[in-house]
């Protein structure tokens, strides 16, 4: 998959595309991130991609000539690419979303700064606005980074054939179970006996009626929409007279 991000900071993308499961994604070819600095398309003296905005008011606006030139030159090579703006008036960002970003050959992401876009360039250049969630952020850099890497996860192969993208918390809509490694006894604190019996049906079954206690504590708007069988509801039943009582 080839993701193209136009920015004015592409300096802030390095590490995080460079490490761990991205960088090795990069390696292996299975991810190919361009980074495409949207200054150099300014036709101002001084390559100015900011203005004051129309209308008065605090801050800067992103011009609309530097962008629309920017993703002229980046769409000329990639014409099927879905094109984003990453900003707070768009569809929220969750897995069915980034699975079906996965699906797609190339994305454009475009990232705003200052107190937004040129409304002209987004009508022009863009097919619809993600956002990652509702606060504010100083640029959508931040977002194109959580989106890239959120749907890389899904693109065959980008995880080790140990791990599966289904496998994680919030696959089924349920929160993860409690993890341990070694050691078995630390300043006091023991891993649950079960997790060393061997007995890997009664491990399942643990695990599961604990990503159902953490999901029903912690975050119960979950349980509406999770995949849960009979078995499921009988636990949650039966974690709910537990609370009750405590
Ligand atoms: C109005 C939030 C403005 C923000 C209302 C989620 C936030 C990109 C995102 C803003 C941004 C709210 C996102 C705000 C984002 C241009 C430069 C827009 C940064 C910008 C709730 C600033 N998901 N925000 N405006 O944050 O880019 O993707």
């Amino acid at each position: 998959m080839i993701i193209n991000i136009l920015t004015i900071f592409p300096e802030m993308f390095g590490s995080v595309f460079s490490t761990s499961i991205l960088g090795r994604a990069r390696e292996t070819g299975l991810l190919d991130i361009r980074l495409t600095d949207i200054r150099p398309f300014s036709r101002s003296k001084h390559k100015n991609t900011d203005d004051y905005p129309f209308g008065g008011g605090a801050g800067m606006v992103m011009m609309a000539q530097p962008i629309m030139d920017a993703m002229a030159s980046v769409s000329a090579a990639m014409p099927g690419a879905r094109r984003i703006y990453l900003g707070p008036r768009g569809r929220k960002l969750s897995t069915p979303l980034a699975r079906e970003l996965a699906a797609e050959k190339e994305l454009i992401l475009l990232c705003g700064h200052y107190e937004g876009v040129d409304q002209r360039a987004l009508d022009a250049c863009i097919d619809e606005e993600i956002s990652i969630g509702d606060y504010i952020l100083t640029g959508g850099e931040l977002a194109a980074m959580v989106l890239t890497d959120c749907v890389a996860r899904f693109i065959p192969g980008v995880l080790g054939s140990e791990e599966s993208p289904e496998e994680e918390s919030f696959s089924d809509g349920l929160l993860e179970y409690p993890q341990y490694t070694r050691p078995r006894e630390l300043d006091g604190r023991a891993v649950p006996e079960v997790l060393l019996s061997g007995n890997h049906a009664l491990i399942r079954s643990w695990r599961r009626r604990e990503s159902l206690a953490a999901t029903a504590r912690f975050r119960p708007d979950l349980l509406e929409s999770a995949a849960l069988d009979d078995s499921d509801r009988k636990i949650l039943k039966e974690l709910k007279t537990c609370f009750s009582e405590s």
